[in-house]
């Protein structure tokens, strides 16, 4: 039995349980449940918020997840990234308030920065150089500046949009992301090889596609 950590409702879980599907793995997943499992395939869901499936799959207590590159990468949980997905693509930005001027990197040196990816940001900022104060916050990190908690902010971006309309623009592009399939290190022979048969599968599904 192969366990896959799942974010159980946000940005990711529709094209999860998606793949999923085009992988011909049947599943039911009831209301409000976190637990499920397939009748076609040897495989069982845990439903989790996306910041808790590093963990779970570190630990393994899930033997495989998907979850974003940006929250594998800030986690630092040591993992297997089995393979990219192609979903859920951002780039984790910093930004400045519009009406002020970029003059590179060096004009955030001593300032402060609010964002939800300290880890990420800090050795961004030590590999240039940069001491900045990070000041750590879990939602809404764009309206930071704007009352006066940060003079900029480094948070994820897609369409930008949210930025626009904070009165922020985009400076720099510090990691760029998308879903992965990430595994726990110390699988055992049958896990081993339902990973194989799920992996096959996903490509296949990703060569179809093309
Ligand atoms: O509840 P749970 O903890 O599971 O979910 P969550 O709210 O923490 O995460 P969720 O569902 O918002 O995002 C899950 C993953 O989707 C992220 O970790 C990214 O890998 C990916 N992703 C892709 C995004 C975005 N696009 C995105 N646009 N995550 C967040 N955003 C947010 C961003 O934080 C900002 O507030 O959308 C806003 C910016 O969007 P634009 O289009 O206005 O630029
Ligand atoms: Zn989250």
């Amino acid at each position: 039995m192969l366990r896959i950590a799942v974010q159980k409702s946000g940005r990711l879980s529709e094209d999860s349980f998606r793949l999923i599907k085009e992988c011909g793995i049947h599943f039911n997943n009831g209301v409000g449940k976190l637990k499920a499992s397939s009748h076609n395939f040897p495989m069982e869901f845990l439903l989790l918020r996306d910041d808790d499936i590093p963990g779970y799959v570190a630990d393994g207590v899930a033997d495989v997840g998907i979850v974003g590159l940006n929250v594998v990468e800030e986690k630092e949980k040591d993992l297997d990234i089995v393979v990219k997905l192609g979903f859920s693509k951002c780039r984790l930005s910093l930004a400045i308030p519009r009406n002020e001027e970029y003059e590179g990197l060096k004009m955030l040196e001593g300032k402060s920065i609010a964002t939800s990816y300290p880890k990420i940001l800090g050795s961004y900022l030590k590999k240039n150089g940069i001491s900045s104060d990070i000041h750590e916050i879990s939602g809404s990190v764009e309206i930071a500046p704007s009352i006066g908690l940060a003079d900029a902010v480094c948070d994820i971006v897609s369409s930008g949009s949210t930025l626009l309309s904070n009165g922020l623009k985009e400076v720099e592009t510090i990691f760029t992301s998308e879903a992965v399939l990430v595994a726990h290190k110390g699988l055992g022979a049958e896990k081993k090889k339902l990973l194989e048969q799920l992996l096959f599968r996903i490509r296949s599904v990703q060569n179809g596609s093309n």
